[in-house]
C-alpha cells in the first residue's frame, strides 16, 4: 500500500459539535439550501447569506478536533518515505483537520476562515463578520468580500490535484459523508474504475455504499483511530 486518498465530510466533525447537513436536525432542515448556499441566493439576499456564514464562522472557532481528526493527522505524519503519498480531501469548511495537525489537506468546498474579495480576487484570512461589509485587507475596497465557500453550481477547488491523486491511489477511504453531493460523491466510482481499493467509514451506509469494497459503520471517533492503528501496524 503506497498512495492513499481520504475524503472527509461533515460526519467527521459531528462529534466535535458541528452540525451535519442532511442528518435529522442538520443544517438543511433549519435553512433552505436555495436561500443560503447558491450564488443566486447571495445576489438576491446578501444579508441573509452573510449572516448565516458569520454565525457558522463564529461557531466553528469554539469547537475542537476530535479523535478522528487527530488519528488522520497522526497518519499524515507517519505516512512518509518509501515513495508513499497521502492526500486528505475534505468537503468540510471548518479547520479541525489543520488544528489537529494534518498538513496534506485540500479544502474542495472552501473554508470559513478565508474570505474571497470579488474586487481583487484575493483570499485574505478572515475570522470576524462579513455582514458589516468590511474592506478587503488586500485591495482596500469595501463591501466586495464574500464567504470563500463553494456553493451549489460553482466549481469545487483543486479538482485537477484531486483527480491526479485519485488516479495514482492504491486506497480510497471515504469518512463521514452521505455521498449526496457531486463531484465528491463520484470519487468512489472514479477510484473503482482505476482498480483502487475502496473503504467507507460512516455512521450508516451512505448513498454510495454499494460502490465500496468494504464498509464499516459507526462513529468516526471510534472507526477512524481503529483503522489508522490497523493500517500503521500492518505496515511496520
Ligand atoms: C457520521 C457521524 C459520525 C454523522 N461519525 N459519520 C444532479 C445530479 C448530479 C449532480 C448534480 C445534479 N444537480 C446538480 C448537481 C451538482 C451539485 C450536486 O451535487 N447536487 C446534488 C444535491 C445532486 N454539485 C455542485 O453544484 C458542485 N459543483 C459542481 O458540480 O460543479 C460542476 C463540476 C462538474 C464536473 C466536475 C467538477 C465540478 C458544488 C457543490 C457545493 C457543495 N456545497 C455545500 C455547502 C457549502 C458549504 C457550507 O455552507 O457549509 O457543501 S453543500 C454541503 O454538502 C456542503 C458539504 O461539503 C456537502 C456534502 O455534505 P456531507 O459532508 O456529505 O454531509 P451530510 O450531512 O450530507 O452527511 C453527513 C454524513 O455523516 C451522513 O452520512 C451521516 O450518517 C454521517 N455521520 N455523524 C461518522 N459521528
Amino acid at each position: 500500500m503506497k498512495n492513499i486518498v481520504i475524503l472527509t465530510g461533515a460526519g467527521i466533525s459531528a462529534e466535535s459539535g458541528i452540525d451535519t447537513f442532511r442528518d435529522s436536525g442538520g443544517l438543511w432542515e433549519q435553512h433552505r439550501v436555495e436561500d443560503v448556499a447558491t450564488p443566486e441566493a447571495f445576489a438576491r439576499d446578501p444579508d441573509l447569506v452573510l449572516r448565516f456564514y458569520d454565525m457558522r464562522r463564529a461557531a466553528i472557532q469554539t469547537k475542537e478536533p476530535n479523535a478522528a481528526h487527530h488519528a488522520l493527522a497522526r497518519l499524515d505524519r507517519a505516512w512518509h518515505g518509501g515513495g508513499r503519498d497521502l492526500t486528505i480531501v475534505t468537503q468540510n469548511v471548518d479547520d479541525l483537520h489543520e488544528r489537529a495537525g494534518a498538513e496534506r489537506l485540500i479544502h474542495m468546498h472552501g473554508t470559513h476562515l478565508t474570505a474571497w474579495c470579488l474586487a481583487c480576487d484575493g483570499k485574505p484570512a478572515w475570522r470576524g463578520a462579513l455582514l458589516d461589509r468590511p474592506a478587503c485587507p488586500e485591495c482596500g475596497v469595501s463591501g466586495r468580500l464574500r464567504p470563500d465557500i463553494v456553493w451549489f453550481g460553482e466549481m469545487p477547488y483543486d479538482m485537477d490535484r484531486i483527480y491526479h491523486a485519485l488516479n495514482r491511489a492504491d486506497l480510497f477511504v471515504s469518512i463521514g459523508t452521505s455521498g449526496a453531493v457531486y463531484p465528491a460523491a463520484g470519487f468512489v466510482r472514479e477510484a473503482r474504475m482505476n482498480g483502487v481499493r475502496t473503504l467507507e467509514l460512516n455512521l450508516e451506509p451512505s448513498q454510495g455504499s454499494r460502490w465500496f469494497d468494504e464498509a464499516r459503520h459507526g462513529p468516526a471517533s471510534e472507526l477512524v483511530p481503529a483503522w489508522v492503528d490497523e493500517l500503521l501496524n500492518a505496515e511496520i
